[in-house]
């Protein structure tokens, strides 16, 4: 048995009977996918994820990729590895991305999303090294007539993909970067400068990688905006035949040595050192920031939900070594050591961590796939000719959640919790917990740290979208807490999410206030600043906390019919809104509390203080 632990029945449960993906499924542009192949590919996708794509995911973090500097910088992925990435490629699964003119069925980001999950949770390596079909679908909706076909080519044969942004000088600042571009007679460009943290960017799985690359054409402003995106082969092409040609002057010059998460090469990349750096200009059009987010946007949710599935393998994994593993007596025989000895199931503490674990889990995967089904109205919408602003809005507010707070919720539950579970064992290289935290730990960092994901919900998702997003999901908010589905079950926890709501709004009214002041003082900024990471966990645990009630009414109503195993899956829907209902949405007053009372005597204080 590998380490994965799948939840198909919960992504089913929020495809089919919480989000109503049955009516979407067929609808155009989704005519290809019906329910049954939907469940289909769930199925053999679980089945790929807990056998082949799992069977590598240790050998990778004990034999990591071996670099040879002296090789060209060839990089040689284990032979393990080598397989799970071949099984992923032959299911085809990779590119279900793809428009039909890419070779793809066109499916809709709810489903994708899910399969995704399971890819991720089982072994990360697998997704991230696939995205090459994803990026070419970039390059074919941004790029010239002649650069959608180079996008054929390059899914067709399947090549890999970087995205390559950060510099050492220019990591979160991504508009400090000073890699140059340099035009050349032919309409092509030189690309010269180095490049850090590029994922991917070298490997043997492929005969060719094409990097997606930001840099500053001679001469073009400051900033990000001054940014253009250019199109690099790892080795040359020739476009009409599809000829590999001689290799490109871009080089790996170094791969690092990581915490976690070493099957992926995580690579230095220098342009035009020894030959030069031949680019070609995405679209004709020097829009290189927007452009590029067009790939950010789509991985940061992959980063998020990495995250949540890591942190639902997690909990699934100390589940079952909690009822399996006996120690001590239940807590109301204490004084009796005579007492039968009893499975850690039976200790009060670590029934309250795995209801932690779970309803995070669960409350997390509902935040993910609620926001894909978003992306399937909007795809829906914009296929029929309406309008989808708001909804855009709302996938908008959602990202930086599911990214900033899906990554530092798994992380710090799967080391405090999950591991915590396992005892001294946890610690041990004998259970997959410490590869789980060791590995989980970037998806805070790559992507958009936390604080940048903060920044980026409150300034742009909140005050720059003038609250469009989160007036929509307040409002869908507020109409749950209302209404009486649940048969009045459900009364008092429809109470805690209606006051929580009420302390979100209380803390966003305090930022804006803030901000405004800000007007007389510009240092007032910073009590913004203080807050932006509290807003967006702030914001994170009232969506999980209101779609987890929902999910309850649902398995309220299901109850009644259920049979089988289904009873104690409803059950355990209900049991985990309830308790986060109760141990989390309180602690928002608490937040509100903070926000309200900000003061700028921590920006006052001198560094030496610290
Ligand atoms: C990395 C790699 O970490 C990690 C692993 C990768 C895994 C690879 C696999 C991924 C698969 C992907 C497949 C792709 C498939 C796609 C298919 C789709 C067809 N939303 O606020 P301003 C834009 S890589 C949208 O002034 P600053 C916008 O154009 C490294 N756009 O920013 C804006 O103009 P305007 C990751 C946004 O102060 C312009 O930027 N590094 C958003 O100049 C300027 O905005 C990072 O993530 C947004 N949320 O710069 C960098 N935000 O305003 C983190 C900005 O006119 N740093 N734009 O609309 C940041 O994000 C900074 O906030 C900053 C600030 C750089 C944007």
């Amino acid at each position: 048995m590998g380490h994965y632990k799948s939840n198909l029945r919960d992504i089913e449960f929020n495809l089919f009977e919480v989000l109503g993906r049955r009516e979407i499924l067929g609808a155009a542009p989704y005519t290809e996918m019906d329910e049954d192949t939907a469940r289909s590919i769930l199925s053999e996708v679980e089945r790929l994820a807990t056998e082949e794509f799992a069977a590598s995911f240790e050998d990778g973090d004990r034999n990591p990729p071996v670099f040879d500097p002296a090789n060209g910088g060839s990089v040689t992925m284990p032979e393990s590895f080598k397989k799970s990435y071949a099984a992923y490629a032959r299911s085809g699964f990779d590119a279900l991305d793809l428009p039909e003119e890419l070779g793809g069925t066109r499916t809709p980001p709810s489903v994708r999303w899910s399969v995704a999950e399971m890819v991720l949770g089982s072994n990360p390596g697998v997704h991230m090294f696939s995205s090459g079909p994803a990026f070419a679908h970039t390059l074919w909706a941004l790029g010239t007539d002649e650069q959608k076909g180079w996008a054929g080519t390059w899914a067709e044969r399947h090549w890999g993909a970087t995205m390559v942004l950060t510099e050492p000088d220019a990591g979160s600042d991504v508009g400090a970067g000073r890699t140059k571009a340099i035009k050349q007679a032919d309409g092509s460009w030189h690309i010269e400068g180095v490049k850090r943290f590029i994922t991917s960017a070298e490997h043997d799985l492929e005969e060719n990688i094409i990097h997606l690359v930001l840099a500053r054409p001679e001469g073009a402003k400051p900033g990000t905006k001054g940014l253009s995106l250019f199109v690099v082969p790892k080795i040359l092409v020739d476009w009409e035949t599809g000829e590999l040609l001689e290799r490109n002057g871009v080089h790996t010059t170094n791969v690092e040595h990581k915490m976690g998460l070493k099957i992926s090469t995580t690579c230095e990349l220098t342009f035009g050192e020894r030959e030069p750096a031949v680019g070609w200009l995405v679209g004709e059009v020097h829009d290189g920031i927007a452009q590029m987010f067009h790939v950010i946007e789509f991985a940061r949710m992959m980063v998020g939900t990495k995250a949540i599935a890591t942190l639902s393998t997690a909990y699934l994994n100390a589940l079952d070594y909690a009822k399996s593993r006996v120690q001590g007596a239940e807590l109301k025989f204490m004084l009796d050591k005579t007492a039968p000895r009893v499975t850690i199931t039976h200790h009060a503490d670590v029934r309250r961590s795995l209801m932690t674990q779970k309803s995070h889990a669960e409350g997390m995967r509902a935040l993910m796939l609620y926001t894909a089904s978003i992306q399937d109205d909007i795809a829906i919408g914009k296929h029929r000719g309406d309008d989808v602003e708001v909804l855009e809005k709302v996938n908008d507010l959602l990202l930086p959640i599911v990214k900033g707070y899906g990554s530092e919720k798994s992380y710090s539950l799967i080391g405090q919790e999950s591991l915590q579970v396992f005892g001294g064992s946890g610690y041990l290289q004998d259970y997959p917990i410490e590869q789980y935290v060791r590995d989980a730990k970037i998806d805070t960092l790559y992507e958009g740290t936390t604080a940048i994901q903060g920044l980026d919900f409150f300034f742009r998702k909140v005050v720059r979208d003038q609250g469009a997003g989160l007036t929509k999901l307040m409002a869908d908010m507020q109409e749950f807490v209302k209404a009486e589905e649940g048969n009045g079950a459900l009364q008092s926890e429809r109470e805690l999410l209606g006051k929580a709501l009420e302390d979100l709004q209380g803390i966003v009214g305090a930022m804006v206030g803030q901000l405004t002041s800000a007007a007389e003082s510009t240092d007032n900024v910073n009590k913004v600043g203080l807050n932006t990471t509290r807003l967006l966990m702030a914001a994170g645990d009232v969506v999980c906390g209101w779609l987890l009630l929902r999910q309850a009414a649902v398995a309220l109503a299901a109850l009644s019919t259920a049979v089988g195993p289904d009873i104690a899956f409803y059950e355990g829907k209900v049991a985990a809104a309830r308790w986060f209902a109760a141990t989390v949405l309180p602690l928002l007053s608490v937040q509100r509390t903070i926000t309200e009372a900000t003061d700028l005597s921590l920006m006052e204080l001198s560094e030496d203080a610290f």
